[in-house]
């Protein structure tokens, strides 16, 4: 059975879980030496009882968990473990064990022995362990975990030796600038490395025979087709489906676990401003030949379809101006870790601000906040986490395509998802992208024939691109006033549309400006601006709204998102000042003078 994880836990007649959030016992290995962990069989033993043990929450990065710098800038492995007494009341399930998001590489153990391993952090993974349950007793799951980063993963980063180059000079003998052993890490890309269990673990108890996967396309007019997979599935076996309104009442029950039909009078989900985000849900039953329940279902789901042209996205059929933010999982004391605070705050605040559309810069998010968007109308770019790509060989598209795999199976049903982004500002000048990103694209295409897919172009420019014309929309990062022409900001206007017209002229496609904007320490005001004040940011972006202003008109761009909602981490670097001061809100999610100008603006938008 496939480790890829496409429907999400849930408790109903026949399926339960255990949610493992709490403290974890922890054990860091020394930065970078090596497998020590796994060579001296760490998994079988109990790491309570190792003299440099802690206890680490779950979820959570674990690299600000201590005023500690090692632990900060931990390279390599650290060791998670947990106790648990699985009842023998659970006798009669499957019992998996389900991360929601391990950074980066994992291997994980029960009982002392491993159950599988996983490559790459932001999706869900599972293995499973009923063959190595005890039941009624204590079970022991040890997983380690390691965030080293280098070209042959995604992201990649630059990972290099520097203290072993030995240099003998006659005076000094010197050996080599650097300690031996001494490294440097450096992703290529702009957020901070958090690591750990990031999501939350489960124990995941299902049936025997059990519903593995639910496809369903819903378009706005009623066309309505369901799949069903299951594991242990009998043909003597029945499915029956049961599709509920957004009042609960049964609109239609077909016995087929594959079909379609047309639903009548239906109630469409609708972005923010434009109707309401009326959910279906589809319950989906398996019966043994004796009608008694196998297995039992409820994926929620929306009537919606995502339709584009060379101008724009149409939901429903009517044009979808994408007005939002790019942004980033990131929060003090936890990091990346999945928190419901942190959500629901950031949720409340788009909503405040009159935002449409977010996307999920540079990696897939907890699948807890799609489930939100979907129920607040919030539209979705889903990216994966392929993010700043510099070399393409075969490897990383192997795993790359396994990244793709993963977040559409996760995401599919949910309407709130209007779009596939397959990369954040990869190196598509050079020529070996055109190869590596068009398997890609393909992929998605054959996975979700029913999405547009896109990628966040950056360091290529409309004549040196080598993979827009392979696209549905195209997607584009550009920060004039900042990296280009600091201090110019009455020169945005113009460089904007010169440089978004070109795009357009040369591909005809609809184009959204995922990212633009400035840092502004939160508090420092200068007048008349200066960068990294509040007014250069606030200026920035009223100037670069003439610009939009001027392409929207001319039908050149199909939605502008901020870069970025809030102030993140970063690792160091002479360009950040504790992080990334692009936010129009601060880390603890204040608005800065710039979230008060984007307000009104996308209020104003979201009632055209
Ligand atoms: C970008 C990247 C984003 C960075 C941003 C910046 O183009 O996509 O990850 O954070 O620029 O602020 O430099």
């Amino acid at each position: 059975l496939s480790i890829v994880c496409a429907l999400h836990v849930q408790r109903n007649d026949k399926r339960t879980f255990d949610d493992l959030s709490g403290l974890w016992t922890f054990v860091r290995e020394t930065t970078n030496t090596g497998d020590i962990g796994i060579e001296n069989k760490w998994f079988e033993k109990d790491l309570r009882e190792f003299k440099n043990h802690t206890v680490m929450p779950v979820p959570c990065a674990y690299n600000d968990m201590a005023a500690d710098a090692e632990l900060r800038d931990h390279v390599g492995w650290v060791w998670y473990q947990r106790n648990e007494i699985i009842s023998q009341r659970d006798n009669d399930f499957r019992l998996f064990l389900r991360f929601e998001s391990a950074q980066y590489f994992a291997v994980v153990y029960f009982n002392g022995k491993e159950v599988g391993r996983h490559v790459g952090g932001h999706l869900p993974f599972q293995f499973e362990v009923t063959k190595q349950v005890k039941f009624g007793a204590k079970n022991v799951i040890t997983v380690a975990v390691n965030n080293t980063l280098s070209w042959a993963t995604i992201p990649q980063a630059d990972f290099n030796y520097m203290g072993n180059l030995e240099r003998n000079t006659s005076r000094f003998e010197l050996i080599s600038r650097y300690p031996p052993g001494f490294f440097k890490m450096v992703g290529l890309f702009d957020f901070f490395n958090y690591a750990g269990l990031l999501r939350t673990v489960y124990i995941v108890k299902k049936p025997k025979i059990f519903i593995d996967d639910i496809t369903i396309n819903a378009e706005h007019l009623g066309s309505f087709k369901w799949d069903v997979t299951s594991d242990g599935y009998q043909l003597k076996q029945q499915c029956i489906v049961y599709l509920y309104d957004p009042d609960g009442k049964e609109v239609l029950q077909e016995q087929n676990c594959t079909g379609s039909s047309q639903v009548s009078n239906v109630r469409p989900w609708w972005p923010r401003g434009m109707g309401d985000p009326d959910l279906y849900t589809l319950k989906v039953e398996i019966r043994a030949a004796d009608a008694s329940l196998v297995d039992v279902y409820n994926e929620e789901f929306g009537f919606r379809t995502v339709k584009w042209d060379n101008e724009q996205i149409y939901i429903n059929d009517r044009p979808f101006y994408c007005i939002g933010f790019g942004m980033h999982e990131d929060f003090e004391i936890h990091g990346r870790g999945y928190d419901a605070a942190v959500m629901t705050k950031d949720m409340n605040l788009f909503e405040w601000m009159g935002a449409n559309c977010y996307r999920t810069s540079h990696y897939p998010y907890a699948e807890e906040r799609i489930k939100e968007s979907d129920r607040r109308g919030i539209a979705v770019i889903l990216e994966t986490p392929a993010v700043g790509l510099k070399g393409f060989p075969k490897a990383n598209q192997l795993l790359h395509m396994q990244f793709v795999e993963e977040m559409i199976k996760r995401d599919k049903n949910h309407p709130a998802v209007i779009m596939w982004s397959i990369s954040n500002e990869p190196h598509t000048e050079k020529k070996e992208a055109r190869a590596y990103f068009k398997a890609l694209i393909d992929q998605a295409h054959t996975l979700d024939p029913t999405r547009p897919v896109t990628i966040v172009y950056g360091p290529s420019n409309y004549d040196n691109d080598q993979t827009a014309d392979l696209l549905d929309v195209i997607c584009v990062n550009r920060y004039y006033g900042w990296y280009i022409d600091m201090g110019f900001l009455e020169n945005i206007n113009r460089s904007v549309v010169y440089d978004l017209m070109l795009w357009k002229e040369k591909f005809g496609k609809a184009i959204l400006v995922t990212e633009y904007g400035a840092d502004s320490l939160d508090g420092l005001t200068q007048e008349p601006a200066v960068d990294f004040s509040e007014q250069y940011q606030d200026e920035l972006i009223r100037e670069t709204h003439k610009a939009f202003d001027v392409l929207r008109a001319k039908k050149v761009i199909g939605g502008e998102m901020i870069w970025n909602f809030a102030d993140f981490m970063t690792g160091m670097t002479t360009t950040r000042a504790v992080g990334n001061h692009k936010g129009v809100f601060t880390r603890t999610r204040q608005p800065k003078i710039a979230a008060y100008t984007l307000r009104k603006r996308y209020l104003g938008l979201l009632q055209q």
